[in-house]
């Protein structure tokens, strides 16, 4: 079976954006509308468990508020606030605040160049992914992926593998023929409830998540100049994640 197409997880994969990105627009958006709501770097981090911004906040008002201080149609406001807490994060985006990881750049070129199918599958919505790539590789970054299968395009997000699911009908192609890129616990559910295999690359929230069923754990993709640090899996001695490696791993998995 032949590798044909890589599908990337973008919040905490493809750029390290909850923290500084996602996290600080969801406080912006809670003190312009004059809410006395913070969420701190370790409250965020719980609040993560669950996936999408919307039930995120819907998850905050329902199981921190006392039932008088909730608004009357919780839907109505969570949306209000979402689509504000979006507009900060584009501008976030757009002051180009939040790079893309180490090594990400070079592989979606290196696997373009090599004929290989590129996917997003995503929690979030399909305008940050655009907006994304669009801040970091210019107005070309904007359509890099053949297939984006992301936000509310599904009814049950991560962990359920729905997003995994619509991007592989999206491709074409069948679980043995991609490889998935993530970064959490969740993520990493979400594509083995697909029948994919996954690379993950942690960060500061998911260091200490528990990936088995992963084929390599890393700090990240690694630069020739930036080399990986293997966290769990052998990536056979290479320093950084290119097509080559991404092939050898995927024909011993099918050997
Ligand atoms: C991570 C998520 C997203 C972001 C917030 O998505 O759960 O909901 O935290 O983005 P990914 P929105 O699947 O890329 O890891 O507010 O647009 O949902």
């Amino acid at each position: 079976m032949e590798l044909k197409a890589l599908i990337f997880d973008v919040d905490g994969t493809l750029a390290d954006n909850e923290r500084d990105g996602h996290r600080v627009a969801f406080n912006k958006a809670f003190a312009a509308r004059g809410l006395d709501w913070h969420w701190d770097v370790a409250t965020y981090g719980r609040l993560l468990e669950v996936f999408g911004g919307k039930e995120r906040l819907k998850h905050y008002i329902e199981n921190t508020l006392p039932a008088d201080q909730r608004p009357d149609d919780v839907d109505a406001f969570v949306r209000a606030v979402h689509r504000d807490k979006t507009r900060h994060y584009t501008e976030l985006l757009e002051a180009g605040t939040i790079p893309l990881r180490p090594g990400v750049e070079r592989l979606l070129r290196e696997a373009r160049a090599a004929g290989l199918a590129l996917a997003v599958a995503s929690t979030t919505t399909p305008q940050n992914v655009a907006t994304l790539m669009r801040a970091n590789l210019g107005a070309a970054g904007e359509d890099f992926f053949d297939v984006v299968s992301a936000g509310d395009m599904v009814d049950h997000k991560k962990p359920a593998p729905d997003v995994y699911q619509r991007a592989l009908a999206e491709l074409g192609l069948s679980p043995g023929e991609c490889l998935v890129f993530e970064d959490t616990q969740l993520g990493l559910a979400s594509a083995r409830n697909a029948g994919l295999d996954a690379i993950i690359t942690v960060n500061d929230y998911t260091r200490d998540e528990d990936f088995n069923g992963a084929l390599l754990v890393l700090d990240h993709l690694g630069e020739p100049d930036q080399p990986f640090t293997v966290l769990s899996g052998d990536a056979g001695g290479a320093r950084w994640v290119d097509v080559d490696l991404l092939r050898g791993l995927h024909a011993a998995r099918h050997a």
